[in-house]
């Protein structure tokens, strides 16, 4: 990493005025410009964010219908190319998009690398699928005299309303799937990341991108987001986020009136559970508990929140998570000895310890990684803590944050487990430890879920090999980073030609009829 920080440095303290990047040039506007400040130290700012104007969103829509039929005409390979060539950018610019990451979003380095790597697998895996769906339209076999063709299209306009925890890999994921399958685009980036969404548009520019077909505009959700939501020109919306506000956006689209019928690809919340039984390795499980419920401080919506323990090795596992998470140092994200950074916000923050009070009052706390002084005044800074609670009910809602929750079960009360953990609607990642093939195979196999892991973590899903995404309350599908995800925002169009007719054969009874 040594090289890579020597390269960080020129980009520590680097002010960044971050503006809408649209079809058309925006004045600059003092009133609708916001401070952004660091999670780990307030005092640090990053740069300012100007935000979108109702008025600005409205043109901008406008330039994307007006931009749609020509950038549906581009060539799938033309519109690859420019994906590849963002990819090796943003390679190019590692070190500052993961500075940017750690700065404003308070990623540890070693997130940060997984972050852009991200990005440029998804920008790469696309690319390939859009020449593999988007190239040649497909025949079809049918009778003779007539020729019947598959034309992929795209749908029209989407907004692509992304989260701040994956602020470069997901922003840019949805962005450019959205316009590699020939739709034209619309980013709302979370207000906590515009900076560096930002950024990662104007190289999205520079890799060829016209201006019109992907337009940025920062903002927070009741600004931007409801206008988008509201205009009934949006063809579809991908989101990701959390499920009450893909609620809210779905309730958005189809109250539009004189409206297509919409589109929501959305990713959203998680009450991700993890089931061990007794012939587990304990050590085994630590090391995956750890990583899964506290890397990225929690903030992963594929994050384990609900370890149940079998009986017979409950105690175990509990007794070298105390003394594991005893280690954990938190900190500055951009020391490279820091396990856990800062939550995003205050906001964020306030949340997280309310929940911990309120289990601590109720004498369940397990384990806490002890937090020097310094961090409990300054930055955003929540320790991560395990609690004994009675199942997953008992929660109420998803806690983001590093907070894992132990539930002790009997094994004759499997099936209960699974019921409960099935029952609460959500289902987005799962892992099983267990050395017992067969119980392994059983529980993947009835959990309802998107993404299952057995004897290992749950996070990390990597592009083209783990598609990522869940069911229910957990989301929409298809999967990103998987084969089906271009075809959601794109349209079918069948184009059945009675090529008889011009050979002078044509009989209007004798059609269809060979
Ligand atoms: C999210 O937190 O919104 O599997 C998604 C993972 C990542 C995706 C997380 N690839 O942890």
């Amino acid at each position: 990493y040594q090289p890579l920080m020597d390269a960080m440095a020129s980009f520590m303290d680097k002010q960044y005025p971050a503006k809408p990047l649209l079809a058309f040039d925006v004045e600059d506007d003092a009133a609708n410009t916001h401070q952004v400040t660091s999670p780990y130290d307030r005092r640090q700012t990053v740069g300012s964010v100007q935000w979108t104007s109702k008025e600005q969103a409205a043109k901008a829509v406008d330039a994307a219908w007006a931009a749609f039929p020509r950038w549906e005409a581009t060539p799938a390979a033309e519109r690859a190319a420019i994906l590849r060539r963002l990819a090796d950018l943003m390679e190019e610019h590692m070190p500052e998009l993961m500075t940017l990451c750690s700065r404003e979003g308070g990623k540890l380095l070693t997130d940060g690398v997984d972050e852009i790597k991200e990005a440029v697998d998804f920008c790469r895996y696309y690319a390939m699928r859009a020449e593999e769906s988007f190239g040649e339209p497909i025949d079809l076999p049918g009778p003779t005299g007539e020729s019947n063709q598959l034309v992929m299209g795209g749908k029209g306009v989407f907004a692509a309303i992304s989260p701040w925890n994956f602020p470069v890999a997901i922003f840019c994921g949805q962005v450019v799937a959205a316009a590699v399958s020939g739709n034209t685009v619309l980013a709302k980036p979370a207000e906590q990341t515009s900076i560096v969404a930002h950024r990662v548009i104007e190289l999205l520019h520079e890799a060829g991108m016209p201006r019109d077909v992907v337009q940025l505009l920062p903002g927070d959700g009741p600004t931007v987001g409801s206008v988008l939501t509201s205009d009934p020109r949006i063809t579809g919306v991908v989101f990701t986020g959390g499920t009450d506000t893909a609620q809210i956006i779905n309730r958005a689209l189809v109250a539009r009136e004189n409206a297509p019928l919409p589109t929501l690809i959305a990713e959203t919340g998680g009450m991700n559970a993890m089931i061990v039984d007794s012939t587990a390795l304990p050590e085994q499980v630590v090391v995956d508990v750890i990583q899964s419920a506290f890397q990225s401080a929690g903030q992963r919506c594929s994050a384990l929140r609900v370890l149940y323990l079998q009986d017979d090795v409950a105690d175990r596992v509990i007794e070298i998570l105390k003394g594991a998470m005893n280690e954990l140092r938190i900190g500055d994200p951009r020391d490279l000895g820091t396990d856990v950074g800062p939550v995003i916000d205050e906001d964020a923050r306030n949340g997280l310890l309310e929940h911990i009070e309120k289990l601590k009052g109720e004498n369940r706390l397990v384990a806490e990684t002890p937090m020097a002084a310094e961090h409990t005044q300054d930055g955003t800074f929540v320790a991560p803590a395990a609690f004994i609670i009675d199942s997953i009910d008992a929660l109420t809602r998803e806690q983001f944050g590093p907070i894992l929750h132990i539930v002790r079960y009997k094994a004759n009360a499997i099936d209960q487990v699974i019921n409960d953990i099935n029952g609460r609607g959500y289902g987005l990642t799962f892992g099983v430890h267990s050395r017992n093939e067969s119980f392994a195979a059983e529980i993947a196999q009835k959990i309802r879920v998107g993404n299952v892991y057995i004897n290992r973590n749950i996070i990390g899903a990597v592009v083209g090999v783990q598609p990522f995404g869940g069911q229910g309350l957990s989301g929409t599908g298809p999967k990103a980073g998987g084969p089906h995800y271009l075809l959601r925002f794109a349209t079918e169009k069948t184009i059945t030609n009675n090529t008889a007719a011009l050979g002078g054969n044509a009989s209007l009874l004798a059609l269809g009829d060979e």
